[in-house]
């Protein structure tokens, strides 16, 4: 332990620590741009490159960078005097005179660290401006939107994308002035290995990486009078969207969110979570009839079996694992079942030409956008889903639309795509989908009640997760990773035949949904994820129905219309297949 003087306060903390963390801790707030550090998750960047955060430390003739000076024994640290004030400012003032300040229409203006640093810092002119400004390019992907001359070279989107996620597509390119930060050889992200999942998205301080917007394309289909407009709304918005309003982390807005969807003027309103207990149904059915091989010797069956709502970490199997695409489950996501079902059997059931009915879903994730766009999603170019849009677009709509959030009363979704279990709610964070999965599979495979539906043992943050199941004597082992660096270790083990698996859920967003590309930036504050996650686990928790299987609704899809899981139909409207 060492212990050292802050701004006059003494603090005693471990070896190793830093100014920045030790000055947190007792509330002295350090202001900081290119260091994040999502504690309990891996994301973290600390290159100490944009000397925003420097203080003086007594007897050092140089100010020094709070996020990578480690404290020792007697330090004594000043962390706002005038001239550590002013070499803050002038810092963000030379950051300032290479970057546009179109501030005004700025996608990223109020929620901007650098913007809220030059307010916080004073600045009042540009003392540096006038020189010449990079120019360097725009991209517009189906997920992401990249504008390479806002980014101001922090490196947290590389540091998440290679470190964190392991897919390498983003670094610096091109040298001096002309550097930017691009998928190699300068290519568009479009070409390269890039998943969408928007972890980069999600840490960018400023306006270089932000989501493919398509509010004015869905207010253009809510005020066209021959569109029907139909929402999904997934499990983690939920949790979350009520941050932009103002309310604490974890407030769960479920029935204002509906409420104010029909104030927008969609005609109906339903919840993505009526597909995840579709999914569990069709994926649980799947674990099964695996498992049943696997325990009559069958030596060809492909264990483990992996989950496959998670858009981006398809895209980053097909990209990384193209010998391993007869592991994964075959089962759609649930935003994808959900336009498969919309546009055939509830248009059939409302007498709804499938060209007249847009279906939109509210996701907290990017790569949703581009999964929309897949083609084995279309029937003739008529996408199931017609486009999703990010829990931060929704609540731009909302704003502009000027429904008071906080004030709304609570709404129901409709029916009968709204109702739903509390398995169903728990998918939109790490381990859900899993929990999920047994709650189905214990009872289908014992023929027993299960009375407690709480396991407990796939819940938690840690970036991989192994719990055993004992189903009648039967040890299923399960895995739960979330992040793609994680996935890939998980992966590698398999391909070189280590498999101590039966089944795996992943998530490419640390976290999971709640952590996913188009939620509120959460600011490197890890404490917003698990509010997020705790408030899903009380949504299932107050569910009256908390069993996928035992959705009345889809017992009556399967009747009506599906058969039975994995029948010929469900396989051609809720199946896909995968490519490299
Ligand atoms: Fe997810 Fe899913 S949980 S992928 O994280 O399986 O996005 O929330 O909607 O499709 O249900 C996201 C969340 C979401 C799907 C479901
Ligand atoms: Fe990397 Fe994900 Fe960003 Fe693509 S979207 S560049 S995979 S972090």
């Amino acid at each position: 332990k060492v212990t050292l003087q802050i701004d006059g306060h003494s603090i005693t903390v471990p070896q190793g620590t830093t100014i920045l963390e030790a000055a947190t801790e007792i509330g002295i707030s350090i202001p900081t741009l290119c260091h994040i550090d999502l504690k309990g998750t891996c994301i973290k960047n600390n290159p100490a490159s944009c000397r925003i955060c420097v203080v003086e430390v007594e007897g050092r003739k140089n100010l020094a960078p709070s996020c990578a000076t480690r404290c020792t024994e007697g330090m004594v640290v000043r962390t706002s005097t005038l001239r550590v004030m002013n070499a803050r400012k002038v810092v963000a003032e030379l950051i300032l005179s290479d970057h546009p300040n179109d501030c005004l229409t700025c996608p990223k203006s109020g929620n901007c660290e650098l913007q809220n640093l030059a307010l916080r810092f004073n600045v009042r002119e540009m003392p540096f401006n006038g020189g010449e400004l990079s120019l360097r390019k725009r991209e517009v992907t189906t997920s992401i939107v990249r504008n390479m001359d806002k980014c101001i070279f922090c490196r947290r989107c590389e540091s998440v994308c290679n470190d964190v996620q392991t897919v390498g597509a983003l670094g610096a390119v091109r040298r001096g002035f002309n550097t930017t930060i691009a998928p190699a050889f300068d290519k568009k992200m479009g070409e390269s290995e890039c998943t969408y999942c928007g972890q980069c998205v999600a840490v960018c301080p400023v306006g270089a990486l932000t989501e493919h917007d398509h509010t004015n394309r869905l207010l253009e289909d809510l005020e066209n009078p021959d569109k029907i407009v139909i929402v999904q709304t997934a499990p983690a918005v939920r949790v979350a969207l009520g941050e932009e309003f103002g309310m604490p982390a974890g407030t769960s807005v479920t029935g204002k969110m509906v409420y104010a969807l029909r104030e927008l003027g969609f005609n109906y309103v339903f919840d993505t979570d009526f597909a995840a207990d579709l999914t569990i149904m069709e994926e649980g059915a799947e674990v099964l009839e695996r498992l049943t091989r696997f325990l009559d010797g069958d030596k060809e069956v492909c264990l483990p079996i992996l989950t496959s709502c998670c858009p981006a970490w398809v895209n980053f199997f097909e990209h990384h694992f193209p010998d391993m695409l007869n592991i994964p489950s075959t089962a759609r996501s649930p935003q994808q079942m959900f336009g498969s079902i919309a546009k055939s059997y509830w248009a059939e059931k409302m007498g709804i030409p499938r060209e007249k009915l847009i279906v939109v879903s509210i996701m907290p994730c990017l790569a949703k956008k581009y999964e929309c766009d897949r083609d084995e999603f279309k029937t003739n170019g008529n996408p199931d889903v017609d486009y999703s849009i990010s829990t931060r677009e929704l609540a731009r709509l909302i704003k502009r639309a000027n429904i008071g959030f906080q004030l709304l009363p609570d709404s129901e979704f409709d029916q009968p795509m709204g109702e739903s279990t509390g398995a169903s709610v728990i998918f939109g964070t790490t381990g859900g989908v899993m929990e999920a999965a047994l709650r189905s599979v214990y009872e289908i495979y014992t023929g027993q009640t299960l009375e407690n539906v709480n396991f407990e043992n796939v819940r938690g943050m840690d970036g991989v997760r192994r719990a055993v199941i004992n189903l009648n004597g039967f040890e299923l082992k399960v895995g739960i990773a979330h992040g793609l660096g994680n996935a890939r270790h998980l992966l590698e083990d398999i391909r070189n035949g280590n498999n101590e698996y039966h089944a795996i859920e992943i998530m490419a967003c640390p976290g999971g949904c709640i952590g996913g590309g188009g939620q509120p930036l959460h600011h490197g504050q890890t404490d917003i994820l698990y509010a997020r996650s705790k408030a899903l686990y009380e949504e299932d928790a107050n569910k009256p129905i908390r069993k996928s299987h035992e959705n009345p609704y889809i017992q009556k899809l399967y009747e009506e219309y599906l058969g039975k899981p994995l029948s010929e139909k469900a396989h051609m409207l809720l199946h896909t297949h995968y490519f490299n």
